[in-house]
């Protein structure tokens, strides 16, 4: 370690006196002129965490649906997967460092974690395109320089592609061409295979409108559309042209606001969809014939997916274990026909896709889904290797099932939740069990449901337990919580610190819209009293649940995952 030259670099990447943050559930996140130090800390660790493992380590720079004016970053470990929770801390530990400190913090790790020094690195960097990003991303490549690791910088990638190119990388082509290129044949290839044997081959079933959310999602379904388009045509709104990043478009906003993005022309039962600024998320919807809104989240993503995923399993005649991963948050009817119509074992991890990824893991198949549109489905190795066999050897009806099966994994991205693979998974089942979108809708109908967030003083006041679905402390709230839910009918509700933004969240559920709003808001009084609320009290009604969500999105420091030391 040439500690002269770190020095000299990391004067030029100087860490504000007193700024701390913390490595949350996405990474690094908060107000994009915050993060020179983290960025370039974040290359130092990078080189050293792949010289421990001998691997490609994944370098992301994004804040995802967050504002344009925020930023982030994010490890992707050699599977592709989010980083191992014992280096997040010491990211966190490399981050807060003072100056002077930084070096020995680096050592340390080092020490710790028994880095051999002498080992190759080699980092790939991928970005998103908020004005930041390319700056913010150079910062990240003198962190790994002045280490000696050697870098690959892939430019604007989605989240997922990133994902998916380490995931490449690390397992010698098995999984794929570690190269944009290799990534956009490889899941055509899968779709328009599969779109071929779709009999229906109507218009309707075929075209799809996507709102991009102002972000990479545009630059890269333009890029890939050609290699798919005799399966399917896509009209991309909110390209990047005009509107802001997330600016009143993209999935969390279809989500969080139950209803369309601006700048989308939506005619009567057209199906549309939304991706998230980084590509991750993707849910559907469409409007009736009488004008309502429908959404189509992660939860009935995963419902359609695990459906078609088990009938080609009895096509097939294999009896493979089937699990389908869902958080606190999934909406109670999804929950209910995945386990009682379609016997499915569902289960619930805490909120973060690392938890349910690694959950999806346990199975031979395994869909996670959260039902904010962030999901995708694993497939254990011998599972590959049986349907690869199956798809050779079995006879007609079998045989493509089997082939179908085959595709299907190869569309999937197993690295990470994907807009765009999920999004042509979706289209490949709804081909070719020529359903619509209002069939896929009619599976079941979402309990009403209401978000809402809640300001405290210290939000580490409450902890939980049982996959955050009961809280622990502070005490009385659960009672207190319980007492609420009893009133209404087929009522549910659970409270838990985000991970992501200073605020509690609320979730309740219950059999009416009005009986929703009321427990949500009445659970919020709760949490107010017993949990150290500060600012106004909650007010009840949908439209004081949407102030609260604007004050807490407007993430400015001591309102996101970032405090100042005074
Ligand atoms: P927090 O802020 O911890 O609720 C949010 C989402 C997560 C996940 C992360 C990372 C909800 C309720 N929470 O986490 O699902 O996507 O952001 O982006 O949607
Ligand atoms: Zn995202």
């Amino acid at each position: 370690m040439d500690l002269g030259a770190i020095t000299k670099y990391s004067a030029l990447h100087a860490k504000p006196n007193g700024l701390i943050l913390q490595y949350g559930t996405a990474g690094f996140r908060t107000k994009a002129e915050h993060l020179d130090h983290v960025m370039f800390r974040m290359g130092l660790l990078a080189v050293l965490r792949s010289k421990q493992t001998k691997s490609t380590i994944g370098v992301m720079v994004t804040a995802s649906h967050n504002p344009e004016e925020d930023n982030g970053v994010k490890l992707v470990d050699p599977l592709g997967e989010m980083l191992a929770p014992s280096w997040e801390e010491h990211a966190t530990y490399l981050a807060n460092a003072e100056e002077q400190d930084m070096q020995r913090v680096l050592i340390d790790i080092s020490e710790k974690e028994a880095v051999n020094l002498q080992q190759d690195a080699f980092v790939v960097i991928g970005r998103d395109t908020r004005p930041s990003s390319e700056k913010l991303s150079q910062s990240v490549i003198d962190g790994v320089t002045v280490l000696g690791g050697q870098f690959h910088d892939y430019g604007l990638l989605t989240t997922p592609q990133l994902h998916n190119i380490v995931y490449c990388r690390n397992t010698g082509g098995r999984y794929g061409k570690a190269t944009i290129e290799g990534y956009y044949q490889k899941l055509s290839k899968a779709f328009v295979e599969l779109t071929k044997q779709a009999s229906c081959s109507g218009d309707e079933y075929r075209s799809l409108k996507v709102d991009c959310a102002n972000g990479i999602g545009a630059l890269k379904l333009r890029e890939m559309e050609h290699y798919f388009s005799q399966g399917l045509s896509v009209q991309l709104f909110n390209d990047g042209s005009k509107g802001k990043l997330n600016h009143l478009c993209g999935a969390d906003f279809v989500k969080s606001h139950q209803k369309p993005p601006q700048g989308m022309e939506i005619k009567s039962n057209e199906r549309c969809c939304s991706f998230d600024g980084d590509a991750d998320r993707i849910v559907y919807y469409y409007h009736d014939a009488d004008g309502h809104f429908h959404l189509i989240d992660g939860d009935k993503i995963a419902t359609l997916i695990s459906s078609f995923l088990k009938e080609l399993l009895v096509e097939i005649g294999e009896s493979l274990n089937i699990g389908v991963v869902q958080t606190a948050y999934a909406n109670g009817s999804s929950t209910r026909y995945l386990e009682e119509v379609m016997k499915v074992p569902v289960y619930c991890t805490k909120t973060g896709v690392k938890h349910l990824h690694h959950k999806a893991q346990e199975f031979d198949i395994g869909v996670y889904f959260e039902a904010n549109g962030h999901g995708t489905a694993l497939f254990s190795t011998a599972v590959e290797m049986k349907i690869k066999q199956s798809a050779e050897q079995l006879e007609d009806k079998k045989r493509k099932a089997a082939k179908m099966l085959e595709n299907i994994i190869d569309l999937f991205n197993q690295a990470a939740g994907d807009a765009i693979s999920d999004m042509l998974v979706i289209e490949a089942i709804l081909a070719l069990k020529g359903l619509t979108v209002q069939q896929w809708d009619a599976l079941y109908t979402d309990l009403p449901n209401r978000q809402l967030k809640v300001q405290v003083a210290d939000r580490r006041v409450i902890s939980t337990t049982n996959a955050e679905r009961q809280a622990v402390t502070p005490p009385g709230l659960q009672e207190a919580i319980n007492d609420l839910v009893k009133k209404y009918k087929l009522s549910r509700a659970f409270v838990r610190p985000s991970g992501t933004e200073d605020v509690v969240r609320v979730y309740a559920e219950a059999d009416s819209q009005e009986s929703a709003d009321h427990l949500a808001h009445e659970v919020s009084l709760a949490v107010f009293q017993l949990a150290g609320g500060i600012g106004e009290r909650p007010q009840p009604g949908y439209k004081a649940a949407e102030t609260t969500h604007n004050i807490s999105n407007a993430f400015g420091p001591g309102t996101a995952n970032e405090h100042t030391v005074p």
